[in-house]
């Protein structure tokens, strides 16, 4: 009897199927999504949204290097610390302004009417969207890196969402400044390059049954996390 971890896993193709059918368990498909790209949600709950993702935003960087700590092998490092850049940015230069993601991120909820303090304080964050972020850090720490990496993969179908929602708030939330919505311009670029870096590295490292059911896994998990996020606000905002 072969055991699990050594029975040999699908060819590389059949993974990667596996993987890209969880589309259908995707955040994009949340009635709350669905909403916010019909144009229908209210200033409010625009706001609530932004303040509630910039805690996600901000662990971000967090989770990457929980995984680069964990992480053995060099040329992956190399790659996965731009992601700790992308959010963090470089150091504030003297003459221009604090660079990266999270800062964008604390742009959009000025343009949208929130301080930068009632953002950062996290005031506003629902008990649900605080327990998903912190199980989706905790993962990074404790499960082994591949399938840290792996649970990543939520990114592959985060380009159509991004487009959908940028054109979404170009349309309906006028009263946004669009410079504002920079943020997403942003991952529409490092989403792809980054799903791409991770799929390699999923396929490269999963060569068993048991190395891909964990991966698969890790992303049916990652799934669950922004799917709970979005309940958590819907219910506190709908
Ligand atoms: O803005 C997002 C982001 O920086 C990341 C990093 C990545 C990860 O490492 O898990 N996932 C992710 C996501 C971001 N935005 C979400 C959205 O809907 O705006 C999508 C989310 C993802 O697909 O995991």
């Amino acid at each position: 009897m072969t055991a699990l971890t050594d029975r040999p896993g699908a060819p590389a193709g059949e993974l990667v199927d596996r993987l890209r059918a969880h589309a259908h368990a995707y955040h994009s498909t949340h009635p709350f999504h669905l909403r916010m790209n019909a144009g229908t949600l209210t200033p409010d709950q625009i706001r609530g949204w932004v303040a509630n993702r910039f805690a996600y935003q901000e662990a971000i960087p967090v989770k990457d290097a929980a995984i680069l700590s964990n992480c053995p092998d060099v040329a992956v490092r190399r790659r996965w610390i731009r992601r700790i850049l992308d959010h963090d940015g470089t150091p504030d230069r003297a003459d221009g302004p604090a660079t990266g993601g999270i800062e964008a991120w604390l742009r959009l909820a000025e343009s949208c009417g929130l301080t930068r303090e009632e953002v950062l304080d996290h005031r506003h964050v629902q008990p649900g969207v605080r327990f998903a972020v912190d199980a989706y850090v905790t993962f990074a720490r404790t499960r082994p890196w591949v399938e840290a990496v792996a649970s990543s993969l939520t990114e592959l179908f985060a380009p159509d969402l991004m487009a959908e929602r940028l054109a979404a708030f170009e349309r309906y939330y006028t009263w946004i400044d669009p410079t504002g919505l920079q943020y997403f311009r942003n991952r529409l670029v490092q989403a792809p390059r980054d799903s791409e870096h991770a799929l390699e590295v999923v396929v490269a490292h999963c060569r068993s049954a048991a190395e891909q059911d964990a991966a698969v896994g890790a992303l049916s998990f990652k799934c669950d996390v922004l799917w709970t996020m979005m309940d958590a606000i819907d219910h506190a905002y709908a």
